[in-house]
């Protein structure tokens, strides 16, 4: 059958079929189109339905977690495990706790974690996981009466060969540590190897918290290295001011960038002379506190509602690290008129597919997250090795480990962009290059 075809029609199956989960379509459709090529050049992964199989997750969890606040009342949250590909290893990914979640966010990032763990190029398969419970304003009692139920379900589907869950929006040290307690009281066994990002006292790896944010920053160096430039003196504007983007906003500031804005759901800061990492750090990752916080403490920065328009700010390189969809078409085009160079997405799905055709068609240099966001899985990987051989690696040691990932990262999806006959555009050569391993281990595996 013609790949075309069968491409177009294996997408219309999978929007009937799941209907309702609009960030699920995209993320399958910007994979299905990238495929096109490679089913061309590969019959036999047509025959042997492995698109069909990719795009069916291989289980689905979704239960009940009730808990009770400080006040003595009863909440009924909804949790969500997708095991969506264990093809190359054992399902691996984070768990989401946002009031946004329902399954379609979830199949979204399992599916997308599917190609971005295999370009990582360590063995671990995709999976996603997380609730429609909200952190925010929540006591660090309630937090953790939440994790607690959520894990009393969860730990039956997990197990360090079987699934292992890590952070994502809403999940950080905090969470995991709880969740990690409550697996370990249920098995009565110490498999550290069952989460990442654990703390450091209990299994956790040094360099994880900055793994995602510092590896973006790796990847997008390397990117923009080919093409002559470096982060030096460049204007940096980058959403979000969680994990991701705090340590992105590190790293760029360590290769002399300058990094103007930072925001959160309720609005962003520009501070031209550069933000004051320690600060917004001090704000979010201690006080919990709102983005909005920072201009008492620097009267000379502003701050604005709203998330969106953050990108009217003229800048260099964007860095999006705060969710899915952030940047839409009309973003895209005023960050192209204003100048932007480079792209490269922390955050998952963050620029929509028409804002992506924007910046590929503008010639801007575009590091799609699959590729540029893989640091922090990858690092999960580290540390899953490291539970598993009951040592520890110093910070350099992960940090050096973590670079060469990302620059082969770069590497490989360069190259399978050029080869299949899309020179330079790293979203096609990113699907291609995830796609192929995962494919080549379910056809060995047989029908499955
Ligand atoms: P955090 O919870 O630490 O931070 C999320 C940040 O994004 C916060 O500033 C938050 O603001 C903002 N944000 C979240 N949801 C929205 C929304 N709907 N609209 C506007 N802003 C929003 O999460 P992470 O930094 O870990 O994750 C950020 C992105 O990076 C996500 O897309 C995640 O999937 C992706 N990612 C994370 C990895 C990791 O290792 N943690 C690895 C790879 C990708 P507020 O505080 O107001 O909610
Ligand atoms: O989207 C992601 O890659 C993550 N949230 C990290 C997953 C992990 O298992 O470390």
């Amino acid at each position: 059958m013609d790949a075309k075809q069968y491409v177009s029609e294996l997408f219309e199956r999978v929007v009937k079929r799941n209907a309702n989960e609009k960030e699920f379509h995209q993320a399958v459709q910007e994979v299905l189109e990238s495929l096109v090529p490679v089913l061309e050049k590969h019959p036999e992964y047509i025959d042997l339905g492995i698109a069909e199989r990719i795009v069916e997750p291989e289980r689905q969890i979704i239960f009940r977690v009730p808990w009770m606040d400080d006040n003595g009342k009863v909440h009924v949250n909804r949790g969500f495990r997708v095991q969506f590909n264990s093809a190359i290893g054992p399902y691996k990914g984070g768990i989401r706790f946002h009031p946004s979640v329902y399954v379609g966010i979830i199949k979204f990032l399992g599916f997308e974690q599917i190609f971005k763990n295999s370009l990582t190029g360590l063995p671990i398969g995709g999976g996603k996981g997380g609730s429609d419970f909200d952190p925010k304003g929540k006591s660090d009692a309630e937090v953790m009466r939440f994790c607690q139920s959520f894990m009393s379900e969860l730990y039956r589907h997990i197990g360090q060969d079987v699934d292992v869950p890590a952070g994502d929006i809403g999940v950080g040290g905090r969470e995991i540590g709880f969740m990690y307690g409550q697996y370990k009281r249920l098995k009565n066994a110490y498999e550290a190897g069952v989460l990442t990002g654990k703390g450091l006292t209990y299994g956790g790896s040094l360099g994880r918290t900055e793994a995602t944010g510092f590896g973006l920053v790796y990847f997008v160096d390397e990117m923009i290295k080919a093409k002559g430039m470096s982060f030096e003196g460049k204007t940096v504007v980058i959403s979000g001011s969680g994990n991701v983007a705090i340590y992105a906003t590190k790293k760029v500031q360590q290769l002399g960038g300058k990094v103007v804005a930072l925001s959160d759901s309720n609005g962003y800061i520009y501070d031209k002379d550069g933000v004051k990492l320690d600060t917004v750090k001090r704000l979010k990752e201690v006080e919990r506190k709102r983005i909005s916080e920072y201009v008492k403490e620097y009267p000379t920065a502003e701050y604005h509602e709203g998330c969106a328009n953050i990108w009217t700010i003229p800048c260099d390189v964007a860095l999006p690290c705060a969710t899915q969809n952030e940047i839409n078409e009309e973003s895209a085009r005023i960050l192209v008129k204003n100048g932007v160079k480079a792209v490269g997405e922390g955050a998952n799905m963050p620029s929509t597919l028409e804002a992506t055709k924007v910046f590929i068609e503008s010639g801007v240099l575009f590091a799609p997250a699959k590729a540029a966001n893989a640091g922090g899985v990858a690092t999960s990987a580290l540390e899953m090795s490291q539970n598993s051989m009951r040592l520890h690696w110093t910070f350099e040691e992960v940090d050096a480990k973590l670079k060469d990932i990302m620059v082969n990262i770069y590497k490989n999806a360069s190259e399978a962009a050029e080869k299949y006959g899309h020179k330079d555009n790293l979203v096609v050569g990113a699907n291609i290059a995830g796609f192929i391993k995962v494919a080549e281990a379910m056809k060995a595996q047989g029908l499955v």
